[in-house]
């Protein structure tokens, strides 16, 4: 990431990153068709190769995609007090611009969820009173189909890679100790005054008629979880670096998802972030699947041979979200449990 500047908004500070002045939208992104017999080893191309991929044919009904992003933006119009009801999100409720608890600012609000529901009823029923029946079932119907297409996803990916049982990943989202997330993001459009598009270095003059700066919705990081699923509608705004340490613009889809997988430093979770927009306001909705608590992150031994040493330590679920969450946005989380 280049941040070029930061300047004090009130009392946040945006981070600014340095983009082109016109949005290409990257056309190489794998498209998964999970109905395809050969969605298996595609699957594993596109881990291998970006660490990230589009799914079509998904089986998640477009009437629970309708129905949570309708309640969605109802509570993200509420007043600001309104939202706020829904308590701070340490490590669950309503989230205004600070992300993280280690001085992470985007141009965001957000509510944070459990995948369990009562949970969740207790936290939105300050915001709604106990008028948020509507909002607890779209939650639960549309999880619950995410849920089905992570597992069903994790298990090609095993299929593919002749790993045996083929559930070993998904079983970890299915247990009832599964520590699973669920995040609902708004990106508002941003006012003039934080995006000024000339001057990138304060000598008051452009710099190169290509380049702006753009305000950082959502810094840039990997996401910790075995997989996220992110659907979003239709606006800009999310990015994903690629290899060459290039960022490119992911082409939004309302009708499909936005996959990384993370397994094991085979699979590294691809660095991606989002850019505000000036005009238009982005809802994303992510399920991020983890494993219990207690669960052992090591390499599954059908990946490596024998003669592989494991680059890392053993660790649980447990010891590594709580580093994560003690790290910056931007931190490499893995670089603590490597052996030096
Ligand atoms: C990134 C993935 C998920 O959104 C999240 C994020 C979490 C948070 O928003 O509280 C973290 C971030 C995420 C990783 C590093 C820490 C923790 C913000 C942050 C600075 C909910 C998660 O599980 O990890």
């Amino acid at each position: 990431m280049v941040v070029v500047s930061s300047k004090p908004a009130k009392t946040e500070q945006y981070s600014y990153v340095k983009t082109s002045k016109t949005t290409t939208f990257f056309p190489g992104i794998p498209v998964i068709d999970l109905k395809k017999p050969e969605s298996k080893n595609m699957i594993v191309k596109a881990c291998e190769e970006f660490g990230f991929f589009k799914v079509v044919n998904h089986g998640v009904p477009m009437k629970a995609i309708c129905e949570l992003e309708s309640e969605t933006e109802g509570f993200f119009s509420l007043p600001l007090e309104q939202k706020q009801k829904a308590g701070t999100p340490n490590p669950f409720g309503y989230g205004n611009k600070r992300i993280g608890r280690n001085g992470d600012v985007g141009w965001v609000e957000y509510l944070l969820l459990t995948t369990n529901h009562d949970y969740n009823s207790r936290r939105l029923s300050p915001v709604f009173g106990t008028n948020h029946d509507k909002f607890r079932s779209a939650l639960k119907e549309y999880m619950g189909a995410v849920r089905k297409m992570a597992c069903e996803v994790l298990e090609l990916l095993a299929e593919g890679l002749k790993i045996e049982p083929k559930n070993v990943l998904s079983k970890l989202l299915m247990d009832k100790e599964s520590d699973s997330i669920f995040r609902l993001n708004h990106y508002p459009p941003c006012p003039p005054h934080l995006q000024p598009n000339n001057n990138i270095n304060g000598n008051g003059g452009e710099i190169d008629n290509n380049n702006t700066k753009s305000v950082v919705g959502f810094g840039e990081h990997t996401d910790p979880q075995i997989i996220s699923l992110l659907r979003s509608n239709n606006t800009s705004g999310l990015q994903i670096c690629l290899k060459d340490g290039s960022w490119v613009s992911v082409p939004p889809d309302h009708t499909s998802f936005f996959i990384n997988v993370m397994s094991n430093g085979r699979f590294k979770s691809v660095r991606h972030r989002v850019l505000a927009n000036g005009l238009q306001s982005r809802v994303s909705m992510i399920y991020f699947g983890g494993p219990p608590l207690t669960q052992t992150i090591a390499p599954l031994p059908s990946l490596m041979q024998p003669k592989d040493m494991s680059l890392y330590k053993h660790f649980t679920w447990f010891d590594y979200k709580k580093s994560a969450y003690a790290s910056r946005l931007a931190d490499n989380r893995l670089a603590h449990f490597h052996y030096t």
